[in-house]
């Protein structure tokens, strides 16, 4: 109702402008003080004065309104960083608007300046200027050589950025499904075990295949923070359960699609903590935080998990206070070959007397 009722407001006002509009404009002609006799006159008004001094008006306004936000706000809308990489993306970011920005403010100074300079006046004539070979010349060339610049050290910003990880980065997996991201790590032996889509259960999210072994000792994180080890490179191995999604991390300056069917990857090295950028910031509130930037349906807005940084003994000793997965789930273990078993006992950390509450032979072998 409130909303209908602001609809109709705002027409009613475009009416009254339009009308004051007309008036001025019937006024004028009624009283043809100016170029009486002029048959252009009767077309003009002193609208065309109006709006050139609106053009400049504006022009500084609205200028200077976005300088102010741009000054004032700063720290709000540029995050700060901590990943190594993000130093790099960083400094390419701000030749690329200072580039911009400059070019945008002289282009738009003369796109106003001149609306309101070359108004039209009765008696005023055009310039007739066809061409100029050394101006076309200049200003294809210079472009030019500017964009190829900032292309090629853009392109090699993200080859460095995205080049393979190291053989012994961290490994972590993330997946996007609507609404929320599973994380998983590989646990001791750093290794990520198969999976299928064709697997995915109401408990088994990842659809895991555990006739790998490499599965047995995986830990699923899927509520709570991500943790990951400053100083280490991080390799983020991404998928998606079934639309697009995108793990987003601002502060790392990461961000990389979530494709269903097609895995994607990212590695970074976080260099923060973050109990380090709350001290920097002054805010012990702070946290990193992963966002999906798809709009993936309904409850994307939903999709946000806290990232927590720690120093790599830390982290070590987080991950090896988790449980795995298969010891949360031991159920599961019926699906284990049956010459695994006693590894994936072993493996996963679980014990004789839970294996024997979950009613799992670990003797069938035999
Ligand atoms: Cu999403």
């Amino acid at each position: 109702m409130f909303q209908v009722i602001i609809i109709i407001g705002i027409i009613l006002i475009l009416l009254i402008l339009f009308m004051i509009y007309r008036v001025i404009t019937l006024v004028d002609i009624a009283r043809k003080k100016k170029g009486e006799g002029d048959p252009r006159f009767s077309r003009i008004s002193s609208s065309n004065k109006v709006n050139a001094f609106l053009f400049i008006a504006f022009f500084i306004l609205d200028g200077g309104w976005m300088a102010w936000y741009s000054y004032a706000r700063f720290d709000e809308y540029v995050l700060p960083v901590a990943s190594l990489h993000g130093h790099d993306y960083e400094g390419i970011f701000w030749i690329t608007m200072a580039i911009t920005m400059f070019i945008f403010i002289v282009t738009h100074i003369l796109l106003f300046w001149f609306s309101y300079r070359y108004q039209y006046k009765i008696g005023a004539k055009a310039l007739y200027y066809p061409d100029n070979i050394k101006l076309e010349v200049a200003w294809t060339i210079l472009p030019a050589i500017v964009l190829a610049l900032l292309v090629f050290t853009g392109w090699r910003v993200w080859t460095d950025i995205t080049d393979p990880a190291p053989e012994d980065a961290e490994v972590i997996e993330l997946l996007g499904y609507q609404f929320a991201w599973t994380a998983r790590y590989p646990g001791r032996d750093n290794k990520l075990g198969a999976f299928d889509y064709r697997l995915i259960d109401a408990d088994n999210q990842l659809g895991m295949d555990f006739t790998d072994r490499a599965n047995f000792d995986d830990i699923v994180v899927a509520t709570g923070p991500i943790y990951v080890p400053k100083g280490r490179p991080v390799l983020l191995r991404i998928r998606a359960r079934d639309v697009l999604h995108s793990v987003f991390m601002p502060h790392f300056r990461l961000k990389m699609d979530a494709v269903p069917g097609m895995p994607t990857r990212f590695s970074f090295t976080p260099d923060k903590t973050t109990q380090e950028m709350r001290d920097q910031l002054n805010n012990q509130e702070f946290n990193f935080e992963l966002a999906c930037t798809e709009i993936c349906g309904r409850g994307h807005f939903s999709m946000r998990r806290e990232i927590i940084v720690v120093e790599a003994e830390e982290y070590q000793s987080w991950v090896n206070s988790q449980k795995s997965w298969l010891s949360n789930n031991p159920d599961y273990l019926s699906n284990v070959p049956d010459e695994l078993k006693e590894l994936a006992l072993i493996s996963a950390g679980i014990s004789e007397n839970e294996a024997s509450k979950a009613s799992i032979n670990t003797n069938s072998s035999n």
